[in-house]
């Protein structure tokens, strides 16, 4: 390989390495089970004139913790939005409804304090937000997307976690 090459294939490790490592989305330490995905528009986002995209991830480390993080852009400068995680595929019912632990956790935010809302978030002047949270208990396998909905309460963004 050309010496100029392999200096240019270094710097790009070095600068990936850099935004992972002051990245929310940051692997964990111990290898907890992580999934992710990309938010586009549910049909409503787009009726709406949402262009939706971002990324959400979720990490369940051990029996007892879940961590949800999202960055979402394209939302409209400050309005406050709810975002919590749904218990079916994006383009299953658009997502169907509000995951729940079957009992209560803590740092849960639903009316159950069984749910997982890394929102509400408040998008900035660039229509960006972020948020996250963490839960005390590792999240089901039917914890499979995180849903954005509008400040009516209609889903118009959804990320799958994969
Ligand atoms: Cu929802």
């Amino acid at each position: 390989m050309p010496r100029s090459r392999t200096l240019a294939s270094v710097l790009l490790v070095i600068v990936a390495t850099g935004l992972l490592g002051t990245s929310a989305f940051a692997a964990p330490a111990d290898g907890g089970q992580v999934t992710s995905g990309a938010f586009h528009n549910l049909a409503a986002g787009t009726t709406r004139g949402f262009h939706l995209s971002g990324r959400a991830q979720m990490v369940r480390t051990g029996a007892s913790t879940t961590k949800a993080s999202v960055h979402i852009a394209g939302l409209r400068a400050g309005s406050t939005y709810a975002v919590h995680v749904h218990n079916a595929a994006c383009n299953v019912g658009d997502a169907g409804g509000h995951y729940m632990y079957a009992s209560a956790v803590s740092g849960g935010k639903g009316s159950g304090h069984n749910e997982i809302w890394p929102g509400p978030v408040k998008a900035t002047g660039n229509g960006v937000a972020n948020g996250n949270t963490s839960v005390g208990g590792r999240a089901g396998a039917n914890a499979m997307s995180v849903v954005v909905h509008d400040t009516d309460g209609t889903k118009i963004g959804c990320a799958d976690l994969t």
